[in-house]
């Protein structure tokens, strides 16, 4: 809303002329963001705690988990919010992209409050069904990858990492990537957050490098140098991703161990449902893997535990799944877990950004 409404006012005041910068634009969100995080986290750690809208801790799980019972969750609802304030404030309303990112944030963050509500409602561990989740999600999916689809100038093209000339058009089997990767993204990080701040820091630095690759794509000239496909319109969801950026970083001041608040699916699939739909639009569906090799890491050895155990009758790869928790019963502290697995997401952040020029 700045922009449309402070910008225009450049011609009597000049220095509002720095409202038309996208770079300026997704500074202040992020700082906007982050802010509203820090000012509403202690409030809404009351809050919830008043509600009594606290996780509960699965007997299954590490020993070590028994002493967060108790711990406020759904603290994603901050994350939300905090973006969806600084987004509507600094980012141009004009570009439909915009919209669409928010849409899922909101979209997939309302499945997982559903979720995490029918888990407190259920004093249990285990909300909606994962039939009815994945149905919701998959919809919402499918209604950003037809719109892509049929958006006038956005191509069905997939960027290869490294080749700058493979290009494969998949015709209408774009939408199905798009499906696979924004609820692929969503549950990936999901199963990720099960430590403190695990899924946030990562997150945090997967907005960071989409948040350049948005900048990239979204201006004709860098997108050229680059030779990376050029996306009109992109570049404003460098404002969207310095808001995630700014709310995960704000949201880690409380999160970070030992954590004061967890996010809840409300906003693991919020976030990362929302970095599956930027990693299409801005056409570096595949380089996701890379810069959210973390979230990926987490999923297959959960893949691969669920497989190795029905395959060899009730052995495990793992001493559990998700990684995280094999480490933890191997020893290794909890914040020495988390901060090894941040140290391993900035390393393919910057590998990934290394690509762009590595082609
Ligand atoms: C998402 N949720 C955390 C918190 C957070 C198929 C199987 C792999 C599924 C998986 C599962 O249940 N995943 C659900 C992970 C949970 O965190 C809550 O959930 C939200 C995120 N969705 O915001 O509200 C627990 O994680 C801990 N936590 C923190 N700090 C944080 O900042 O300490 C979370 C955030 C919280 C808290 O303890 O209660 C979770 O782990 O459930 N299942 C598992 O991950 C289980 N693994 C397992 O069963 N492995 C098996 C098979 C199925 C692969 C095996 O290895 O043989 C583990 N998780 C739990 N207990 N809770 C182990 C058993």
């Amino acid at each position: 809303m700045i922009y449309e409404f402070l910008y225009p006012l450049h011609t009597m005041f000049s220095s509002f002329n720095v409202f038309r910068y996208i770079t300026f634009r997704t500074i202040f969100a992020s700082i906007t963001a982050l802010l509203i995080c820090l000012v509403l986290g202690r409030w809404l750690i009351r809050k919830l705690q008043s509600l009594q809208i606290d996780q509960q801790i699965r007997e299954d799980g590490p020993k070590t988990h028994l002493v967060k019972k108790g711990t406020p969750t759904m603290g994603g609802i901050l994350i939300i919010f905090a973006v969806v304030i600084s987004t509507l404030l600094w980012a141009n309303l004009a570009v439909g992209y915009v919209w669409l990112v928010l849409l899922v944030t909101v979209g997939f963050g309302l499945i997982g409050f559903l979720d995490d509500y029918r888990k407190l409602a259920g004093k249990s561990s285990h909300g909606i069904s994962g039939k009815t989740r994945l149905a919701a999600e998959i919809m919402i999916a499918l209604f950003v990858g037809v719109i892509l689809y049929f958006k006038p100038g956005f191509n069905s093209q997939v960027t290869i990492p490294f080749f700058k000339t493979v290009l494969p058009n998949l015709g209408w089997g774009y939408i199905l990537l798009c499906v696979f990767i924004i609820v692929g993204a969503a549950n990936a990080v999901n199963l990720t957050d099960g430590l403190d701040g695990l899924a946030t820091g990562p997150a945090g630095i997967c907005f960071a490098t989409y948040l350049l690759f948005a900048y990239f794509v979204g201006n004709v000239k860098v997108a050229h140098y680059l030779q990376i496909p050029y996306v009109p319109g992109a570049g404003e969801l460098s404002v969207f991703c310095g808001a995630l950026m700014g709310a995960a970083i704000g949201f880690l001041w409380f999160n970070a161990y030992p954590a004061e608040i967890f996010m809840g699916d409300v906003g693991s699939l919020s976030m990362g449902g929302a970095l599956g739909t930027v990693a299409i639009i801005t056409k570096q569906e595949i380089l996701l893997a890379i810069v959210g090799g973390v979230f990926v890491m987490e999923t297959f050895s959960v893949i691969f535990q669920v497989g190795y155990f029905k395959l060899t009758g009730g052995k495990r790869i793992f001493r559990m799944a998700p990684i995280h928790h094999h480490f933890e019963l191997k020893g290794w502290a909890e914040p020495k877990v988390i901060v090894r697995f941040w140290i391993i997401s900035i390393l393919l952040a910057l590998v990934a950004m290394s690509t762009l020029k590595l082609r």
